[in-house]
């Protein structure tokens, strides 16, 4: 269902939709939960209210970076639904235990790209939601992803594994629903490649070089979740932070980057792969495994899965 712009919108607001979709009752609040923390960041970001101007901020402490401030406000709320076993936070260097007997846990990276706020460009926070405590499992466990999206309009995209759906943040700062089931073609026509070109591997060069013969354009703002949310919106597309000569892990993490946006887009019927496995079937070897990255239009995935097999085996 998608609502044409100027028609008075049918508002289903992000808690109306998932129940309507009977979600279970602790995610939907989780999931709202993590809307609400929403708006504290986007106001931060909008106002550069970190707390207290000068000597301290809201926590009473030396004012916080953004990022941390995010991690803080979120860390917060969460605690507050009562349901959280754990939170692996990209901020954080290790998994906090809430409450063990809590129904779902929490991996997610705060501010994403923040250093682009400075510059005025889009950032976004990034959640993967698991069943139980433990976070060290492959993505495919996740029972849900979302992420926040604060650019010229502060958007939400969720899935709980049945469809991916875009909302929009509005006047009153509810979420209310774009449009459901997102879906992204098999061929790419714009594509986002992360690191740089010189130190490309012979097959990330090649697919390159393949993308550009095609006429793709390329679309790059150095934001993860910019540059995935153009993918999903546009319908179609390839992002890449591929190993690099120099690099060879990549450089975006598994557990709070790739696992979320990955559900997300195979949801849509995209693809993400490392260039060799499937990004959801990869068993995390730490809170801060990183691995490379080829994400979106399905077909273009198996074209660098291809060439890595037969350049680079
Ligand atoms: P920061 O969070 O350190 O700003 O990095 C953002 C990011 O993790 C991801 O959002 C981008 O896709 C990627 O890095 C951009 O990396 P490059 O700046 O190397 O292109």
């Amino acid at each position: 269902m998608t609502i044409e712009p100027g028609t008075t919108p049918f508002q289903v607001d992000l808690r109306r939709h998932l129940r309507e979709r009977e979600e279970d009752r602790d995610l939907t609040r989780v999931i709202c939960e993590l809307a609400t923390a929403s708006r504290y960041i986007i106001y931060s970001i909008r106002t550069g209210e970190l707390g207290v101007a000068g000597t301290s901020n809201l926590y009473g402490e030396a004012q916080l970076k953004l990022d941390v401030l995010a991690d803080r406000i979120i860390r917060k709320r969460m605690t507050h639904t009562g349901v959280i076993a754990s939170i692996a936070s990209e901020e954080d260097a290790e998994v906090r235990v809430i409450d063990p007997e809590g129904k779902y846990s929490l991996v997610f990276d705060p501010l994403d790209g923040s250093s682009l706020v400075d510059v005025n460009l889009a950032v976004g926070t990034i959640v993967g939601i698991y069943r139980g405590a433990d976070v060290l499992k492959p993505g495919r466990e996740m029972v849900a992803a979302l992420y926040i999206l604060y650019g010229p309009r502060c958007t939400l995209v969720y899935t709980t594994g049945n469809g991916t759906h875009e909302f929009a943040m509005n006047a009153l700062m509810e979420y209310t629903l774009v449009q459901e089931d997102l879906k992204i073609a098999d061929r790419a026509s714009m594509y986002a490649p992360g690191g740089t070109r010189n130190k490309y591997t012979p097959a990330v060069e090649a697919f390159v070089s393949h993308l550009e013969s095609r006429g793709s354009k390329l679309r790059y703002s150095g934001g993860f979740v910019p540059d995935i949310n153009q993918v999903l919106i546009k319908g179609q597309g390839m992002f890449l932070y591929p190993h690099l000569t120099d690099l060879p892990q990549g450089k975006l993490r598994l557990l709070y980057e790739l696992n979320p946006m990955a559900f997300l887009v195979e949801q849509a019927g995209g693809a993400a792969s490392n260039g060799r496995q499937r990004i959801l079937d990869i068993l995390p070897e730490g809170i801060d495994h990183r691995q490379p990255v080829f994400i979106g239009s399905k077909s273009d995935v198996a074209k660098i899965e291809e060439l890595i097999r037969t350049l680079e085996s």
